[in-house]
């Protein structure tokens, strides 16, 4: 049986990952209006990541036997200074989360659920991916500054990105 501080915390997961969604959405949108479709498209892909993230986290809960709680999902920034300050900011939330994601695995530790600790180790691993593909793409943008042929160039290879269900096969 999961005790109501995971159950808790799990649930204030599924809100925060679907508020990571809304976040990049609103990115997404920055980057398009500002004519950077590969970036925009990247950013969207990055949103349908997140939306599995909470929808696993919310499957989770409820293959327990609990019942997740849902609260309002926070206004994301939609104004960006730039396309390094779009970066710059996901890699601050990205951080953000992993710190959160490591408070539950803590949590779990500490009511000995090994069960839910089993189940957000994959979310300690995937914050490192989140984590270095941020650092990477700031630091990149960075470089680049305001060089129109760079920023043509990150933005087309960041239109090659395609969406794949991380947990394809395991239902939602
Ligand atoms: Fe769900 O990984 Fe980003 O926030």
């Amino acid at each position: 049986m999961i005790k109501e501080s995971l159950v808790n915390a799990l649930s204030d997961q599924v809100n925060t990952e679907y508020y990571s969604a809304y976040l990049y959405l609103s990115m997404s949108a920055y980057a398009d209006r500002a004519g950077f479709k590969g970036v925009a498209h990247w950013l969207f892909v990055q949103a349908q990541e997140e939306i599995a993230h909470g929808t696993h986290l919310y499957r989770h809960i409820l293959d327990r036997g609990a019942a997740p709680s849902f609260g309002d999902i926070k206004t994301p920034q939609s104004s960006f200074a730039s396309i390094k300050d779009l970066f710059d900011k996901i890699l601050a939330h990205e951080r953000q989360v992993t710190e959160r994601i490591h408070r539950i695995a803590s949590l779990a530790q500490s009511e000995q659920d090994h069960a839910t600790y089993a189940f957000i180790s994959w979310y300690i691993n995937e914050q490192v991916e989140e984590e270095a593909q941020a650092e990477e793409l700031a630091a990149r943008a960075a470089r680049i500054g305001d060089n129109p042929g760079l920023l043509y160039n990150l933005d087309s290879a960041l239109a090659a990105r395609t969406f794949t269900d991380p947990f394809a096969g395991e239902g939602a």
